[in-house]
């Protein structure tokens, strides 16, 4: 299983460079990596497992933060509370968003990132929705649309992919100001 351990960290130049395509059929390692990289998600948001083994939870994980340079990463969204139902739940192959809307939006409380070990503070400001085109395991495209949390987690992912970390994102001088006031600030 994937452990904090397992996890790169920001310096290694891994987080920095642009994934590779991903080719279908999988193979058996692109495969297992698919499966392990959503049981650590699943097993960071499931407290017990998460005390047991150390793990940080986490809505998202891309390849490159387990040292594999490829276009692949697992989303697993948590619904409400009271609902074991995530938002949003898939292995996210070869992603690109291929429209957006110009609304911009941020998490009201900033972003984290499992590679990043210190807390860096501001908005990190992104497209509030996105028609995002990815593959699943099965190779089968999909194209759908997102808004608010899961259409943020998933740009956080596809940065990754592409070399880029949330904090690029941040206005260092002013990191609470934001340029445009029509900017939706999700809870
Ligand atoms: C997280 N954790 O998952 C953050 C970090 C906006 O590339 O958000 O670095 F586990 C992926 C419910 C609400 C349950 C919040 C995307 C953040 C992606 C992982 N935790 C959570 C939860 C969380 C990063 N990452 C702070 C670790
Ligand atoms: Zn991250």
């Amino acid at each position: 299983m994937i452990l904090m351990n397992d996890i790169v960290r920001d310096g290694d130049p891994v987080l920095r460079q642009v994934g590779a395509k991903v080719a279908f059929p999988l193979s058996d390692e692109d495969r297992q990596l698919a499966t392990e990289m959503m049981a650590y998600l699943e097993n960071s948001q499931d407290p017990k497992l998460a005390e047991k083994y150390g793990l940080r939870p986490g809505v998202g994980l891309a390849a490159p933060q387990v040292g594999v340079s490829k276009m692949m990463a697992a989303v697993l969204v948590p619904g409400p509370e009271d609902d074991p139902t995530p938002l949003f739940k898939e292995v996210i192959i070869n992603p690109v968003i291929v429209s957006h809307s110009v609304q911009p939006a941020a998490l009201s409380e900033g972003e984290g990132c499992l590679s990043v070990d210190k807390d860096i503070d501001g908005y990190v400001v992104r497209h509030d929705r996105i028609t995002m085109r990815y593959q699943d395991t099965s190779g089968q495209t999909h194209k759908i649309r997102l808004r608010d949390y899961p259409a943020i987690v998933c740009q956080h992912e596809i940065d990754h992919l592409n070399g880029h970390l949330y904090y690029d994102l941040i206005n260092t001088q002013t990191p609470f100001q934001l340029t445009d006031d029509s900017t939706v600030l999700i809870d």
